[in-house]
């Protein structure tokens, strides 16, 4: 017998029995099974998993395996996310073929997965990159055109004018182009987009039924769509005469020559979800890119240096809440709309957006933080007309905080006096009446622009023609396959600068015409990968049926970085695909969880250079910690707890991990310490406590084959063993054993479910710790008390299964088990064992709750009443008045009257 259990042989044994007899196959739809589709976000094939993959695909591997073994066809598959930049970037650099790169990396990655023995179902694995996926792709793209889902329009791209190429945004690079070193410029390119704008409301209805889903990731979605109410606001524009033309800052006397008069228009529309602050306006803001602020430019240098500024800072809406508030003052005014008396200022302002509402807003300093700074900077008027709650009018003031909340409308003639949500109908209405506004309704979300200029993404696949336009490459010509022989020396798209490729006949009239050069973005591809799972030998992009049958996916598992973009692509693309009969469901993922990171210490050198942990070593002096770096005996400083990364070089190879310890241990260890949702610190004392847990399981289960019971019966314990009862010797401890562990058996199944698998572990090290003290009290067992312990080894070992599958699985043979365990059912907790032995009974006196004692379940009535009159608070009451009756119900309450 092995005195140790050896991760690095029962590991791959097991892996291959698994492998050899399909246990994670997924089974054909006609089965009895309920389905229960379990779903990882795939990784992008960069070349190696790191410890945050460990961690997803350990979470979900637990859930696949634990509802197979509750009698689920649990569909669990992998693919790889496999087109995208870093490709291309390993082609210029390592002059290798972005294919084999990738294909490599794949190849490399399915091997380090296999190794952690997860539970899945291989023989449909997919890449995205392979045509085998994407031609599925092209055809629902053409659909999606055919049904006015997809569309082509004009917008900005980051344009090189060295290289004369379109930059993805990660190229660009401090506001150049990361190959040319050029100042990126904009330049407006008829683009490819999904109109996921029209989904908007549908969208964010939507998610009210999400409601397996983390409330943070709904609000996200939610804010990302940004649906705001409100109403739109027209302001005359006054002409100006030489007197009120001109605003000290600006030279506003030769801004309104004939010339540029004619660029401004009459009014200045915004948008404003505050229309009831109206009154307290101060002034009007617009954007840079406005009509009217260019049109300005055009003879006024300041402006002009102005709007340029503005530009260079960026028009995202991060880069502008970071900014400092800035403006200019235009020289122009306009005309409140409920008051032509009352004239307001127009500047141009660095927080104002174009690409949102009218690209105009109309500030109110009082009520709106932004506006109170640019208020104070300025020099504007700051007219509170929003009283809080408890306020007087009178002392009311504002001074650095906006007052931004709800109240009572004063200093606002009609609407004195009104709520604030009522103040803002009755000033639509009003607007509405006087022809200067109306209520409306804006959305943040803007169409979803697919185009890139790149090579290795999923050809979209139209022609140019000169006479029949943009022509749909036929069905059976796809997959328009990108081509092998591309050189990446030129900058631009290879797709357009290959000799051959783009020339092909037009499919409609086969007079020479140009193929789409454009590629999709990377995010299409996993905006339906979920549904191709279903079915992968589909001739079709789906299999309805098996589309219908497995989605949605019941729990996905991902980070939280996809909780927007990704989630909200695969939302519009589930429609999509509905309303063009690829699918007839709206939502892909009914259950979403997202995990927390993997952190680690950080440790730097005197010089600050960083240092990866397996350089260095760990001295414990008491309760200080130091390091030095084992090569040289340096001195290194330990640092904060970060998330790991290349850059900060606190990184753990898992391959390292597994190599040395099993892949049972880093599983084990990634869902011990913390919740779940939350981060976790890998440390190598962890990982080593991991590790002396999984020798010291597999010590505790030696010699219990011996235990086996040759009857027939399934279960044997304390309940069912004939002849076994309170009079025997180690009844006792059978019977607390016996309970602890179908009580644990009970809680690890919940937890489990809850996907609190820390909660999980805690429980199993508790009925661990159990097992072995009932071990060593009872080193030699009679038959019967064998044959429980061996019901409750069995357990344990089953329930750490989903956990360390390959432990189980040795441990569950050893025992002398003949089946899988992969394949056999969850075991089952015994109800009569989860009961508590003792209960609580209330002690009323005299109708009146007094105290309560705790009684074993099978107290005989009459030590019952020795003990209610042995109680203190009867014995102190009844002093002066003897007891007259004693009522006991029993298990419920016992009543005594004086
Ligand atoms: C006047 C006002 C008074 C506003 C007040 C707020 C508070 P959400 O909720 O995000 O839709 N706004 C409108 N268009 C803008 C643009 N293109 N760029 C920057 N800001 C813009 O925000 C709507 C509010 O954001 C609008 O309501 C407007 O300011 C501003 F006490 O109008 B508000
Ligand atoms: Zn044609």
């Amino acid at each position: 017998m092995d005195d140790r259990y050896n991760p690095r042989t029962a590991e791959p044994k097991w892996q291959n029995i698994w492998n050899e007899k399909k246990v994670f196959e997924t089974e054909a739809l006609t089965t009895q099974k309920p389905k229960y589709y379990v779903l990882e976000m795939f990784p992008y094939p960069s070349g190696k998993i790191h410890m945050g993959h460990v961690r997803n695909y350990t979470m979900g591997d637990v859930v696949a395996r634990f509802k197979r073994a509750q009698g689920y066809n649990v569909l669990h598959p992998m693919g790889w996310d496999a087109f995208g930049l870093p490709a291309e970037n390993a082609a210029i650099q390592k002059k290798i073929h972005p294919g084999k790169w990738t294909y490599e990396n794949i190849a490399s990655m399915r091997k380090q997965l296999q190794n952690m023995g997860l539970s899945i179902d291989w023989s449909r694995e997919i890449a995205t990159c392979d045509p085998s996926y994407y031609q599925h792709q092209q055809k629902m793209f053409i659909d999606f055109y055919e049904a006015g889902l997809v569309t082509r329009k004009k917008s900005k791209v980051n344009w090189d004018p060295i290289d004369n190429t379109v930059l993805a945004n990660e190229q660009v690079i401090d506001g150049r182009g990361w190959r040319s070193g050029a100042l990126v410029e904009q330049k407006e390119l008829t683009q490819w987009f999904f109109t996921i704008s029209n989904f908007a409301n549908d969208l964010l209805d939507g998610i009210d039924t999400l409601t397996r889903w983390p409330e943070k990731v709904r609000t996200m979605q939610r804010n990302w769509i940004g649906k705001s109410v409100g109403a739109l606001v027209e302001w005359k524009v006054v002409i100006p005469t030489a007197q009120n033309a001109v605003h000290e800052q600006s030279e506003a006397s030769n801004v309104f020559d004939e010339g540029v008069w004619g660029g401004i228009p009459q009014d200045i529309k915004v948008f404003t979800t505050r229309p009831d602050t109206l009154f307290g306006a101060s002034f009007v803001a617009i954007a840079a890119e406005h009509p009217i602020s260019k049109a300005l430019a055009k003879n006024n240098v300041d402006i002009a240096a102005f709007n340029n500024e503005c530009k260079i800072l960026g028009t995202t809406a991060e880069a502008i809440d970071t900014a400092e508030k800035k403006g200019i003052d235009t020289g122009l005014t306009v005309q409140h709309p409920f008051d032509s008396s009352k004239k307001v200022p127009v500047y141009i302002a660095n927080f104002v957006l174009m690409e949102y509402g009218t690209g105009a807003v109309f500030g109110c300093p009082a009520h709106d933080q932004r506006d109170l700074d640019f208020a104070r900077k300025y020099n504007l008027t700051v007219t509170p007309v929003v009283l809080p709650k408890g306020e007087d009018a009178e002392n009311f003031t504002i001074k650095s905080d906006a007052y931004t909340d709800d109240g009572i409308l004063y200093s606002s003639s009609f609407l004195d006096g009104l709520s604030t949500a009522d103040a803002k109908l009755a000033a639509i209405e009003k607007l509405e009446a006087l022809n200067a506004g109306k209520k409306h309704v804006t959305i943040r979300l803007r169409d979803w622009g697919v185009s890139r200029q790149r090579y290795w993404g999923c050809p979209i696949p139209f022609v140019h023609c000169k006479t029949c336009g943009v022509v749909p490459v036929p069905a059976e010509q796809l997959p328009v396959k990108l081509p092998e022989d591309v050189t990446f020396e030129e900058p631009g798209n290879p797709l357009d600068h290959h000799p051959t490729w783009k020339h092909v006949p037009c499919p409609k009239c086969a007079a020479p015409a140009q193929r789409e050069t454009d590629t999709m973005d990377t995010f299409v591809d996993s905006s339906w990968y979920f549904a191709r799972f279903c079915d992968t030998t589909a001739k079709t992009p789906t299999n309805i049926d098996a589309v219908n049958h497995f989605l949605p996916v019941d729990q996905y598992i991902g980070g939280i970085e996809h909780a927007v973009l990704h989630l909200l692509y695969s939302r519009f693309f589930t429609r999509a695909m509905s309303k063009t009969g690829h699918a007839s469901i709206e939502e892909p993922f009914a259950g979403l969880f997202t995990q927390g990171m993997v952190v680690h210490e950080t440790y730097r050198t005197q010089n600050g250079d960083w240092v990866s942990p397996d350089e260095i070593s760990i001295e414990i002096d008491g309760t200080s910690r130091s390091a030095k770096r084992i090569a040289t005996g340096e001195k290194v400083e330990i640092g904060s707890i970060e998330k790991m990364s290349k850059s900060k070089k606190n990184t753990v190879d898992p391959d390292e991990i597994i190599g040395s310890y099993g892949a049972d241990t880093a599983r084990w260890f990634m869902l011990s310490d913390s919740p779940p949702e939350r981060d976790v610190i890998w440390t190598d004392e962890g990982a080593q406590g991991a590790f002396r847990f999984v020798q010291r399981f597999w010590r505790l289960m030696q010699g219990i084959e011996n235990y086996k019971p040759t009857s027939t019966s399934e279960t044997h314990n304390v309940l069912c063993v004939e002849g076994f009862g309170a009079e025997q010797p180690n009844y006792k401890i059978l019977n607390e054993l016996s309970k602890t562990i179908h009580k644990m058996l009970a809680r690890v199944t919940a937890e489990v479910e809850e996907l609190r698998f820390n909660r999980a572990v805690a429980a199993i090290y508790e009925a661990v710790n159990s097992f072995q003290s009932a071990r060593n009290a009872m080193p030699k067992p009679n038959a019967i008390e064998a044959a429980i312990f061996y019901e409750c080894a069995a357990i344990l070992i089953q329930i750490v299964s989903p956990m360390m599958p390959h432990l189980a699985e040795t441990c569950w043979a050893g025992i002398g088990q003949t089946h899988i365990l992969a394949q056999s059912p969850w075991p089952k907790p015994i109800a009569e064992l989860l009961e508590d032995d003792s209960i609580i009974m209330p002690i009323q006196i005299n109708g009146k709750r007094r105290d309560e004692i705790s009684v074993p379940k099978t107290i005989s009535e009459a030590d019952l009443k020795t003990l209610v009159l042995e109680n203190a608070i009867v014995k102190k009451l009844s002093q002066d008045n003897p007891i007259k009756k004693l009522i006991i119900v029993p298990e419920r309450i016992i009543n005594v009257v004086l």
